[in-house]
């Protein structure tokens, strides 16, 4: 059904996502729906491609722009269920670490799930993500690594946050990790890509 929306973001055809969002909206389309089932799923395929080497990052980029555009209409028009009952997340890229784009995307698309993201930015100290985490009430931390050497940190952060409040949940992502490496390190979730995040946050705070 919203096909059109969901070419619109493969394309990163900014204009026509957010005209067709207010199209949609105009024609009674619930703005939930609109997001999910036109804008996570068109960038559920960008991501796909991307994977496959069918698309290079300016483009998912482009994508990524197109879907913001229409978040900017569309959330501020979620449901107060919708929007609060998924609870915060804080999300950054570990210490030293300047790449934010993943990260990013992981953030847009919880947004778009209903979730309140409290972005830390890039190269955030751990102590930092670990008082975030206290201060807010977050009850799930998303720690994004892209390198080899710092994803090295995200061990002692994990430590750092659970020192604090072990009922905190932490979980993690980024290129170079893996689920044993997430495991090892004694986090409580690792996914391998935005969408993925989703569900992952919603089982790990226990949401249906
Ligand atoms: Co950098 N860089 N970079 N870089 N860079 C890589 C990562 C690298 C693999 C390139 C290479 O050599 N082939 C390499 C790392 C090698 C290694 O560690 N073994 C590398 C290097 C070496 C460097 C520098 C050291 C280069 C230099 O200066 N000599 C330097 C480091 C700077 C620093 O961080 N201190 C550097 C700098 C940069 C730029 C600034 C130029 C730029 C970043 C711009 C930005 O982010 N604003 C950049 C880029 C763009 C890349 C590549 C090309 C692309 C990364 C990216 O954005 N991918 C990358 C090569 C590559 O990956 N092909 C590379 C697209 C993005 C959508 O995917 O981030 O994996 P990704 O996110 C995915 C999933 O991983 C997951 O979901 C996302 C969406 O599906 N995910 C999560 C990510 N975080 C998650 C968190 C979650 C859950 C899922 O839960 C919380």
């Amino acid at each position: 059904m919203f096909q059109e929306l969901q070419n619109a973001v493969i394309e990163g055809n900014e204009e026509e996502s957010f005209k067709l969002s207010n199209q949609y909206l105009s024609e009674g389309k619930n703005p939930e729906e609109i997001i999910k089932e036109g804008l996570v799923a068109g960038m559920n395929t960008v991501g796909a491609r991307f994977k496959a080497y069918e698309m290079y990052l300016p483009e998912v980029i482009m994508s990524a722009n197109a879907m913001k555009k229409s978040m900017k209409i569309l959330k501020p028009l979620l449901s107060e269920k919708s929007v609060s009952s998924q609870g915060s997340i804080i999300i950054a890229t570990i210490e030293g670490d300047l790449h934010d784009i993943g990260k990013n995307l992981v953030s847009m698309m919880l947004e778009g799930a209903g979730f309140e993201i409290i972005d830390l930015g890039v190269d955030v100290p751990i102590a930092k993500i670990a008082d975030e985490a206290h201060k807010s009430g977050a009850k799930l931390v998303g720690i994004s690594a892209l390198l080899t050497t710092t994803m090295l940190a995200m061990e002692p952060a994990i430590k750092e946050i659970k020192k604090r409040d072990s009922g905190i949940k932490v979980m993690v992502g980024g290129a170079p990790l893996t689920i044993e490496f997430a495991k090892k390190i004694g986090a409580d979730g690792f996914a391998p890509d935005a969408l993925r995040t989703i569900d992952l946050s919603k089982k790990l705070l226990n949401i249906n």
